[in-house]
């Protein structure tokens, strides 16, 4: 089978092209002038469109346990609603929790997500119990293509670990190459911050946002650069929020150290405002939480991904129902009266690519190269996937986004694919949008239809960081 996708633009993160591309089988078979005579059983018109690589979201949590329920999406669901935005490849994060072995928490992993995706999938392992033990078997992850490993500076007494657990995971992961990703909030401070906000009587949304302060990012960053530099190990700061914590992953860049780091799109479109309206900011609760407009965050974040101190955009989509659900029970309900007990995250994996080039394209804060870039090619790159994820060039895997930069839209629960019952962005109109997705060669959205199914998607066993100083 040959596809040809003729007459587009191609948007690589080097440039652009008038190119048609050629497709065979699952993968890109030539990129040539436009009009060159190529034959294909299938022709798809990309005329006044971008042709571009298929997103990377390197930052999911699909069915996480978390607070007494769990994620809304399903592997099912949430790749199917990843496709239907551009995503064509997802890293999830497998988890170990206390007494476990940490292949235990991959296997059970995979078994979730074996046969259920709609797209390709590789896996992040969250260490939850450093022991002997799980640092030999941080080994065996690796030969199952598990190179990047997240842990937790927040929420004692679940996922969090002391400085030493860390810095001890941290001396493996430099024996290894591999990548220690970090959740860096100062949570001992936090939870005595949180305790004595509900002592006040403040229970609402609002205070998870303002308890979770910006400066204990800040600590907390600066303590992990400075035990990865000691381990020798590249640190790679998850959902960044807080300009306080930009800045010391910038020094460390400058000081030449392998540091790196993310934010998503929460970040840099939704604040603190958001987490008021009394139970309806539960909405808006993950963490790090939204932060104040007024303190330049997001502005500073957007000026991160322009001068690269910030290289990605994921998206932590970690959804739970607002209402309670007839199968999942009580989610973020289960925090009226208390915010600490509001399950933490957003639902966010099918509107990344299309929220970034609104934010950064048509706003005109990024070129589209850097849009490309900070989606899709960056990860491939930092997460060991590239040239066969990330990029069209001869040889690569067909995961191809036909983009219409002159679609306008507004994102809505009414409309969205992932499993919950509001929309972070109700009613917010965007400037472009995915018009057809090819995930390895297949068409899986093509304008309102849907053509993938559970199952096509493909474990991807992944190689070390491609940025190592
Ligand atoms: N943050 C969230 O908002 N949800 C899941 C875990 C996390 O760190
Ligand atoms: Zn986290
Ligand atoms: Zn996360």
């Amino acid at each position: 089978m040959s596809i040809l996708i003729k007459n587009g633009t191609v948007i690589t993160a080097a440039g652009q092209q008038e190119a048609d591309v050629l497709i065979v089988g699952e993968r890109i078979e030539s990129v040539s002038a436009r009009g060159t005579n190529v034959q294909a059983d299938e022709v798809l018109d990309a005329q006044g469109k971008y042709v571009v690589p298929g997103g990377i979201d390197v930052h999911t949590h699909m069915e996480l346990p978390f607070g007494g329920t769990f994620a809304s999406d399903d592997f099912e669901t949430g790749t199917r609603a990843a496709a239907w935005g551009g995503t064509t490849t997802i890293i999830d994060f497998a988890v170990q929790t206390k007494g476990q072995n940490l292949m235990d928490g991959y296997e059970a992993w995979r078994t979730k997500a074996d046969g259920n995706c709609a797209i390709d999938y590789g896996f992040h392992l969250i260490v939850g119990d450093v022991t002997d033990q799980s640092l030999k078997e941080m080994d065996i992850a690796m030969g199952e293509g598990v190179t990047s490993f997240k842990m937790f500076m927040a929420y004692p007494g679940v996922f969090y670990s002391t400085d030493g657990e860390i810095f001890r995971a941290m001396q493996k992961a430099a024996e290894n190459g591999a990548t220690i990703m970090m959740h860096a909030e100062n949570g001992i401070a936090i939870d005595v911050l949180i305790a004595q906000a509900l002592e006040r009587g403040e229970t609402d949304p609002i205070y998870h946002g303002i308890v979770r302060r910006s400066i204990l990012e800040g600590e907390a960053t600066h303590r992990a650069i400075k035990l990865a530099e000691l381990a020798g190990c590249p640190l790679y700061v998850v959902h960044m929020s807080a300009l306080e914590a930009l800045a010391e992953v910038t020094n460390a860049r400058d000081e030449g150290l392998n540091v790196f780091a993310e934010t998503c799109p929460q970040y840099l479109f939704l604040d603190l405002d958001d987490l008021g309206n009394g139970f309806e900011g539960a909405k808006f609760v993950c963490s790090p939480p939204l932060r104040d407009r007024a303190e330049g965050h997001q502005e500073a974040l957007w000026s991160g991904l322009a001068t690269n101190d910030l290289q990605i955009v994921s998206t932590d989509h970690c959804p739970f129902c607002f209402e309670d659900h007839p199968e999942l029970g009580r989610q973020k309900r289960l925090g009226e009266g208390d915010f600490s007990k509001i399950p933490n995250g957003l639902p966010g994996v099918e509107h990344r690519v299309e929220l970034i080039y609104h934010g950064a394209v048509a706003e005109e804060r990024l070129s589209l190269e850097r849009w490309v870039e900070v989606c899709a090619t960056t990860p491939a790159r930092m997460f060991g996937l590239y040239p066969r994820k990330g990029t069209i060039a001869v040889g690569s895997d067909a995961d191809i986004v036909i983009f219409d930069p002159d679609k306008h839209h507004q994102l809505s629960a009414a409309t969205h694919h992932m499993r919950t019952d509001y929309s972070c962005y109700e009613g917010m109109e965007v400037t472009g949008g995915v018009d057809t997705v090819l995930s390895r060669g297949r068409v899986i959205i093509s304008g309102d239809q849907y053509l993938g199914k559970k199952g096509d998607g493909q474990y991807l066993v992944r190689d070390l960081n491609q940025y190592l100083v």
